[in-house]
């Protein structure tokens, strides 16, 4: 089938689907123009000397060398100024218009409730929650991003803050791990779209979809699914917002 087809096809399944699960990754907000980590244009092609993001991004890096994490974060992690892009306001459109679409992300970026959407599992935690260690106290993205100082501290206690974000080595947040598990078990349409589903336990959980219908995947490039999820997936490749221009002018 060519393009306009499969996007036909998932535009009219949308249109029967009572519950959809949306599951995406980083590549959903490239196009707001926040780098994903594994795309030719992604974080993980620069160089940082000897030293991978996924050890810069770790627990134990966050405490051994917290001015090092605060450096790469502050200039590789926060893109304050991104606005949600079409597919963001496509799927929050969706639910305005009376559906159940629940949003399971591992993005940190905000976007989708940027983009007015209410039910969003973020897997990974997100950039606008940070709270100091010492007190608890919560501040914004704004106050980390523009600190004068190398680390962030508590503007109340002057503790050290970290940002609400999983880390690797970190679990994942139990209210959206279980949230996201019943949404995919509850929902009747599954998109997939901008990950590389390179990442656990987030990539496991789609196994908890137990919808009847295909699995729609909206990526730059078709992914490695095992045998029991692939037979139903249905690959359109291409850019994810300009995907979901053209089915919105179909
Ligand atoms: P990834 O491993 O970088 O994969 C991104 C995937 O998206 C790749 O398969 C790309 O081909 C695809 N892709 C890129 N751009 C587009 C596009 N415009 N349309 C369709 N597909 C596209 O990212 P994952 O999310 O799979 O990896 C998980 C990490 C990335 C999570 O821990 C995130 O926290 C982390 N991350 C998040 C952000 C963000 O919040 N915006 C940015 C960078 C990294």
């Amino acid at each position: 089938m060519d393009k306009e087809s499969l996007l036909l096809s998932l535009k009219q399944d949308i249109a029967k689907a009572r519950h959809i699960a949306f599951f995406g990754g980083a590549g959903v907000s490239t196009e707001s123009g926040i780098p994903d980590f594994r795309s030719a244009n992604g974080l993980y092609q620069e160089g940082y000397g000897d030293i991978s993001p996924e050890t810069i991004l770790s627990h134990d890096y966050f405490y051994r060398h917290t001015g090092e994490f605060y450096d790469f974060y502050r200039e590789k992690m926060l893109y304050l100024d991104a606005k949600p892009n079409p597919a963001h306001l496509y799927l929050a459109k969706l639910e305005r218009e009376r559906k159940r679409v629940s949003i399971i992300t591992q993005n940190i970026d905000g976007l989708h409730q940027k983009a007015g959407s209410k039910e969003v599992y973020e897997l990974h935690g997100s950039v606008h929650r940070n709270k100091c260690l010492s007190c608890g106290h919560m501040v914004d993205a704004n106050y980390i991003k523009n600190y004068k100082g190398r680390i962030p501290l508590c503007p109340k206690c002057s503790g050290l803050l970290k940002p609400e974000v999983v880390l690797y080595g970190e679990p994942l947040p139990e209210d959206a791990l279980y949230g996201a598990i019943e949404a995919l078990m509850e929902a009747d349409l599954l998109l997939v779209a901008g990950t590389s589903l390179s990442v656990y336990p987030a990539a496991g959980l789609l196994h908890y979809y137990k919808g009847e219908g295909k699995i729609y995947v909206l990526n730059l490039s078709p992914l490695p699914f095992d045998k029991t999820l692939k037979k139903r997936v249905v690959t359109i490749e291409g850019k994810l917002a300009e995907s979901i221009l053209e089915l919105q002018r179909l």
